[in-house]
């Protein structure tokens, strides 16, 4: 890590960025060739920062630099550059601990607020792939590789209360990333605010009864308190499919600009929700009915497999890894002792999975109403089948938050999801042949 001078921040577009790694003698022979033959392209298709790709001779890096403000919006909404040291901290933290599943760092600024990170090629990001209809047979088992490792080892499952609280104190500075988080997933869409948008105007009807709805009002509250609440574990904070690159044979978690202390079910939710917008979205893709059949089975089984193998593998992990200060072993002795424990572990992971599906459908309406969508839905060109997908979706998410009895298992929510694929919205009853 380099610590320059704080006030030494400037925005580095490409000649200067070109001079700054020319002048990083370990980056500079890593990427091989005299500097000016670097090639040197802006690919940050982000929210809010500038990302770099920067080639040499001999290899490539990624250069990613927070911007002092929200990028998707402008310099009227200014944002700490002191993102950009969290981000480096849980990145250096989940390397730890889910070795070979984030990006290799290899440089970091604090004064710059920039970060450089192996290049990885040829992955994509998930969500691109899954727009495409893309099936990648390894990411079940990594992403739930990367959250049971991530989340137990940083709570107090499998900390000491001193290292436990330790975390939380190194990452409460980030509470202008929480911000925006509590801001736009969780009040936002419930009133109006300025920088909502929706499908307009199929959607308009939807949106005024989501400000309406107060069952679903108490639901996004109780799900914002726990957010604020909860210092459960490290969580990634924003990990949606955009937030993840694959290949067929590897996953890469990057983005982590949003780490803090908070509820597990929030990282959790957060891949379950956009594989089913994933799902939703997908017909909207299709040229002839019926193509995308084969990956819209795939992504529900996905989502089932996604939470079945993560509490699997917590679970084994609080079976045999557990040596923080909850649920000293000193007070369940011997057979009967272990029993009571291991309900309880079935108890608590029966509660965990609670908030996932709460999480899961805030996640859902909060690109459906709010101020950031993702590209599931608006690629789909047709704003009637747009509408369409998004009304599914949001259905689902709704039951999911306010419903619960109706989501007991994972099973229950993809069965929902499935019963949803044909479902026609009252805004669309007129309108013949759309699915
Ligand atoms: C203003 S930032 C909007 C969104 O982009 C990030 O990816 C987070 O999801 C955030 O809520
Ligand atoms: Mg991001």
């Amino acid at each position: 890590m380099t610590g320059s001078r704080a006030g030494d921040y400037r925005i580095l577009h490409e000649a200067a960025l070109r001079d700054y790694l020319a002048g990083q003698p370990d980056l500079a022979a890593l990427l091989g060739g005299e500097p000016a033959s670097w090639a040197i392209t802006e690919v940050g298709d982000g929210n809010l920062n500038l990302v770099f790709i920067v080639t040499g001779g001999r290899a490539g890096i990624a250069v990613k630099q927070a911007l002092p403000y929200v990028r998707l919006v402008g310099e009227s909404w200014p944002l700490p550059l002191s993102r950009a040291h969290y981000e480096y901290l849980a990145l250096s933290r989940q390397a730890q601990l889910a070795p070979g599943l984030v990006p290799a760092l290899l440089h970091h600024n604090e004064a710059l607020a920039l970060t450089v990170m192996e290049l990885l090629t040829p992955h994509i990001i998930m969500r691109k792939g899954l727009v495409a209809g893309t099936r990648y047979p390894r990411f079940t088992g990594d992403i739930t590789t990367f959250m049971a490792r991530t989340l137990f080892f940083t709570s107090d499952l499998a900390r000491s209360a001193a290292e436990k609280k330790e975390g939380i104190a190194a990452f409460a500075g980030n509470h202008a990333l929480c911000k925006i988080t509590e801001d736009l997933i969780f009040t936002d869409p419930y009133r109006i605010a300025e920088q909502n948008r929706w499908t307009a105007p199929y959607l308009d009807a939807l949106a005024a009864s989501l400000r309406d709805d107060m069952e679903l009002h108490v639901a996004i509250s109780r799900l914002k308190l726990k957010f604020m609440a909860s210092p459960e574990a490290l969580i990634h904070g924003d990990l949606h499919t955009g937030s993840i690159m694959v290949t067929d044979g590897e996953t890469r978690v990057i983005d982590p600009e949003f780490a803090f202390y908070g509820p597990m079910g929030f990282d959790v939710g957060a891949v379950i929700a956009n594989l089913l917008m994933a799902y939703f979205a997908s017909a909207g893709h299709e040229r002839a009915p019926g193509e995308r059949a084969a990956f819209e089975a795939w992504v529900l089984e996905t989502v089932e497999a996604v939470w079945n193998e993560f509490s699997r593998k917590f679970l084994a992990l609080w079976r045999t890894e557990a040596a923080g200060d909850a649920y000293p072993v000193s007070l369940f002795p011997g057979e009967k002792g272990a029993a009571r424990l291991e309900a309880e572990r079935q108890a608590w992971m029966q509660r965990l999975f609670a908030d996932t599906v709460g999480f899961a459908g805030a996640k859902t309406i909060r690109r459906i109403f709010g101020l950031a969508h993702n590209i599931d839905f608006e690629l789909i060109e047709d704003p009637k089948v747009r509408a369409i997908s998004e009304a599914r979706a949001v259905r689902l998410a709704r039951t999911m938050m306010v419903e619960t009895a109706k989501c007991p298992d994972i099973g229950s929510v993809t069965s929902a999801a499935r019963e949803l694929h044909n479902w026609m919205p009252e805004f669309s009853k007129d309108w013949g042949a759309y699915s």
